[in-house]
């Protein structure tokens, strides 16, 4: 694949990896910044994570423009004989890199990693690591909003999406070394059938080597397969598959010697084997017809914002189970690698969305978000192409090898049913496919606004996913109307594309933990309860509803707004802090005994 190859880093024989979380300095960049000298007038900042709810000066929290990082690190004489590779997992929304005063590195896109080998601006002893981050966004970025600069030379941003957006140095900081011959990038592709499965593994290596060697270790760590070059393929007769909730993962492991027969680079890559096929409006897991129960979700969290907080993630992950829910969907951004990790281990099926959020021009979240927005151009006045591109790249890039990752999104909630849209999600999807070793199926969440009459690029998709609030945005209130209406939608959906599932990405109502009330108003647990009850009737009558992703999973921040008490959206079926809502209940106990797959 193209650009930006790179494995996650991994402590082996031949590589050591320093970790640079921590606190760090931090400062909004209110006039220029020398990049040589040590930053003035700054507060610590926990590294990884948002900076904005870990300051009690809102000013700051809202500062719309550039920021500083920086942090000191020592490097021992010996390691600036090996490659030492600078990487970041995550920083949003885009940045600059700078070691000892140099500029090392730029990354446009806040969902995914980026690496630069650092070894000519290293020293032996302490260094200095400066990052300047930048929270804007414009109708060019991934996600998009409406960028103004004002005349004393700040900015008004109103983003076209529904989360705080938050920023920072979201995830960790690695730095890592290896020798000069090392592996760059491994697809671990297969066919499977019965049985037998045969690997035929792509590796790319930088650097000279003699041999090599390769095998596939299995959970009981046995070696199961072994060969002597990186280009043969590897046979494992008894496959173990990977199943939703019965994890099942393998190791890759890669040696490469030189003449003398010493070690120059070994790395182990996990991978699971499974199948994916969309067949007859049914959606197939190694063959079986898969019925997706689970969330939409965020990464938000107290004081973290939207830095990593993997014991949430781990308590998540546990709720989920203990609720029957076998997926989600990773809205509306790439997570963490960390807890694309851990899906693998538990088991999850996962759809993974890029960040391609409010490519609509008009959208905005105080009309609701399926209001009716004023009309738009979306696709003559929004220029998103390149970076949604460059967005796709880096995220088939990391997550090709995850098991547990069975469909991509292209996008949540697009203008698809304004002129342009049908030409430009051709490029899209064409290019994805291409991109993917898997050739997995590929979605793009599809809006109210653009309905089963309107929406122009459902015949590009392999499964339509809707995101409906009838009852809720529409149908206030009036959830028999939200029934009949939701069915008539969902009949026309199958008459135009019968061979195609369907599955919700979105439905809920927003509920205020605590609100109860005798006449089940909207707002209160009792409408929640019935609201999702509305929606099940309808999808268990109709046998080509492939899923249920609720929205969301748990209460989630965004900027403050009529209809976001407290900066919140509140559709959760747990609050922020995990408390359960009245849903809760009835949802496991439906998710446990459904019987669809
Ligand atoms: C949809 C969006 C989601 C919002 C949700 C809502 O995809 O991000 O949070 O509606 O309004 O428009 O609750």
């Amino acid at each position: 694949m193209e650009e930006n190859t790179m494995l996650y880093p991994e402590q082996t024989a031949t590589r050591t990896v320093e970790d640079l979380s921590g606190m760090w300095e931090f400062k909004a960049e209110t006039s220029k910044v020398d990049p040589q000298i040590p930053l003035t007038d700054t507060v610590w900042m926990s590294v990884p994570a948002s900076f904005n709810d870990q300051t009690m000066d809102k000013q700051l929290r809202n500062h719309l423009g550039y920021f500083w990082y920086e942090t000191t690190f020592n490097v021992p004489q010996d390691q600036l004989k090996k490659r030492n590779v600078l990487r970041f997992g995550a920083v949003s929304q885009s940045c600059e890199v700078y070691v000892n005063g140099e500029q090392v590195t730029t990354h446009v896109g806040g969902f995914t990693p980026f690496e630069v080998d650092v070894t000519h601006y290293l020293r032996a002893g302490a260094n200095d690591l400066k990052v300047r981050v930048s929270n804007l966004l414009d109708n060019t970025t991934i996600p998009t909003a409406d960028l103004k600069k004002n005349d004393d030379g700040s900015y008004k941003l109103n983003t076209r999406f529904d989360f705080y957006n938050y920023c920072g140095i979201h995830r960790r900081v690695k730095l890592y070394t290896t020798n000069k011959t090392h592996i760059e990038h491994i697809e671990v592709n297969y066919d499977t059938e019965g049985a037998k499965t045969t690997v035929h593994p792509v590796i790319n290596v930088s650097g000279n080597y003699d041999h090599a060697d390769v095998s596939i270790v299995d959970e009981d760590r046995q070696v199961v397969a072994k060969g002597s070059s990186l280009t043969g393929s590897l046979e494992i007769s008894h496959t173990h598959r990977w199943k939703p909730l019965h994890a099942y993962l393998y190791e890759l492991v890669i040696n490469l010697y030189n003449q003398n027969d010493e070690l120059l680079d070994t790395y182990t890559q996990e991978f699971g084997v499974r199948t994916i096929e969309v067949k007859d409006d049914h959606f197939l897991i190694n063959g079986e017809p898969f019925y997706f129960k689970g969330f939409g979700r965020h990464e938000d969290s107290l004081a973290h914002g939207k830095g990593e907080n993997m014991p949430l993630v781990n308590m998540d992950y546990q709720i989920m189970k203990w609720m029957g829910a076998n997926s989600f969907r990773t809205s509306h951004y790439p997570y963490s690698e960390e807890a694309m990790r851990q899906a693998d281990r538990e088991g999850f099926v996962v759809i993974d969305e890029c960040p391609a959020v409010g490519i609509y021009e008009t959208f905005n979240v105080s009309l609701g978000g399926n209001g009716d927005f004023p009309k738009g151009n979306t696709w003559d006045h929004l220029d998103t192409m390149d970076n949604h591109k460059r967005a796709l790249r880096e995220m088939i890039e990391r997550d090709h090898d995850h098991p547990s990752v069975v469909m991509w999104s292209v996008a949540n909630e697009p203008a698809s049913h304004e002129k342009g849209a049908h030409e430009y999600f051709k490029e899209i999807i064409d290019y994805t496919r291409k991109l993917d070793p898997q050739k997995r199926p590929i979605t793009m969440v599809n809006i109210m606004m653009a309905n089963v009459d309107k929406d122009l690029v459902g015949d590009l998709l392999d499964v339509i996913c809707l995101n409906r609030y009838y009852g809720w945005y529409v149908n206030f209130d009036d959830l028999e109307g939200a029934k009949h209406d939701l069915e008539t939608e969902l009949v026309k959906w199958h008459e135009k594309f019968p061979e195609k599932p369907v599955m919700f990405t979105e439905f809920g109502a927003d509920t205020v933990a605590g609100l109860h009330s005798l006449l089940h108003a909207p707002y209160s647990e009792e409408y929640q309860i019935d609201y999702y009850k509305a929606n099940f009737a309808i999808f268990d009558k109709l046998d080509f509803v492939q899923g249920e992703q609720l929205w969301n999973f748990a209460d989630f921040t965004t900027d403050s707004g009529m209809i976001r008490i407290g900066a919140e959206n509140m559709k959760g079926v747990f609050t922020r802090d995990r408390r359960p809502k009245g849903i809760v209940g009835y949802l496991r106990d439906r998710w446990l005994n459904l019987k669809k797959d």
